[in-house]
């Protein structure tokens, strides 16, 4: 009800909850998916919620979107062909647009109702969707990646929920061998990788299986976004045997991008200081994610 906390509870984060204040309920609905809701937070703009699990908020969105696709993108020279997985709100299309060497970006995203709603109540993340290299896939992205052909992408970027309902498969080995297949030589995995608060279990399995399956470097790096479950959010990187990648030294920096001074929206959370920073990581997690 308008006035009243929103509780954010789920077995992802037991013994916590988070809350945000609404001011309004835009939007009820079930998919074939999964819940869909957005609502108006008195505090951080809308929110968009699937299953229980805040997805974005209009406040702090630019950190999770700018980093999980700057990462990668800024990591290589001149990346052309770009895959998104999930991303039905289009915020990441938005901040690959920036990329003027960028031909195509092919986004796979298994639920249109996420998609139709977000143009609906977030015209400011839609905008990705109107890029002309963009092109929209609706369906599942494991079965997507079996049919790409070897080597296509530069970069793949995985911005998906949760691990659980739709997305489970998305952190088992049998889709990082398909990534990794639909790489390039010396391309670059982007995969959302939790909380380094509460999952680092879930971390510590992802990064042993793309340890296994990427020749090249892998690495976990970090950021704060308050409406995430413990405040952070983690993004795993990864690249394919071939030219070296040195993830933590942009070749391609944001600063001298073209593309990104002339598309008339600033970035508000991503410049090459931050990116080289979200690769420290505290100690606890260090050991624990054995990067020692
Ligand atoms: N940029 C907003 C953040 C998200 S949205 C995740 C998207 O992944 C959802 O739209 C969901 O429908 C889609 N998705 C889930 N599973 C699949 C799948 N198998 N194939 C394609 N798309 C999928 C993520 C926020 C992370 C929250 C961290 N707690």
């Amino acid at each position: 009800k308008a006035g009243n906390l929103m509780y954010f509870n789920n077995p992802m984060w037991p013994g916590e909850a988070h809350s945000l204040k609404v001011e309004n309920i835009l939007f009820q609905g079930k998919s074939e998916f999964q819940e869909i809701l957005v609502f108006e937070s008195s505090a951080y703009g809308k929110v968009l919620v699937l299953d229980g699990i805040v997805q974005l908020s209009e406040k702090d969105e630019c950190a999770y979107q700018e980093m999980i696709a700057h990462l990668p993108l800024c990591s290589i020279e001149s990346p052309k062909r770009v895959l998104v997985v999930g991303g039905g709100d289009g915020g990441v299309l938005r901040e690959i647009s920036r990329h003027s060497s960028v031909e195509l970006i092919d986004i796979c995203e298994i639920d249109k109702m996420v998609i139709d709603v977000c143009k609906k109540f977030f015209p400011q993340l839609y905008v990705g969707f109107e890029d002309p290299r963009v092109q929209l896939h609706v369906g599942d992205a494991v079965e997507f990646l079996r049919h790409v052909p070897e080597g296509k992408y530069d970069a793949i970027i995985v911005d998906s929920s949760d691990p659980v309902g739709p997305a489970q498969e998305l952190v088992e080995r049998p889709f990082f061998e398909t990534t990794a297949r639909a790489l390039r030589p010396g391309g670059v995995l982007c995969n959302m990788a939790e909380s380094m608060w509460l999952h680092t279990h879930l971390i510590q399995d992802m990064l042993s299986i793309c340890r296994e399956t990427f020749k090249g470097s892998v690495h976990y790096a970090w950021a704060s976004v308050p409406t995430y479950p413990s405040g952070v959010i983690g993004f795993l990187l990864c690249s394919t045997e071939g030219p070296p990648v040195d993830f933590l030294h942009p070749v391609n920096p944001i600063e001298k991008l073209e593309g990104n001074l002339k598309c008339g929206r600033e970035l508000r959370f991503y410049n090459s200081e931050i990116h080289s920073a979200a690769f420290a990581l505290p100690s606890f997690v260090r050991r624990e994610v054995s990067i020692l």
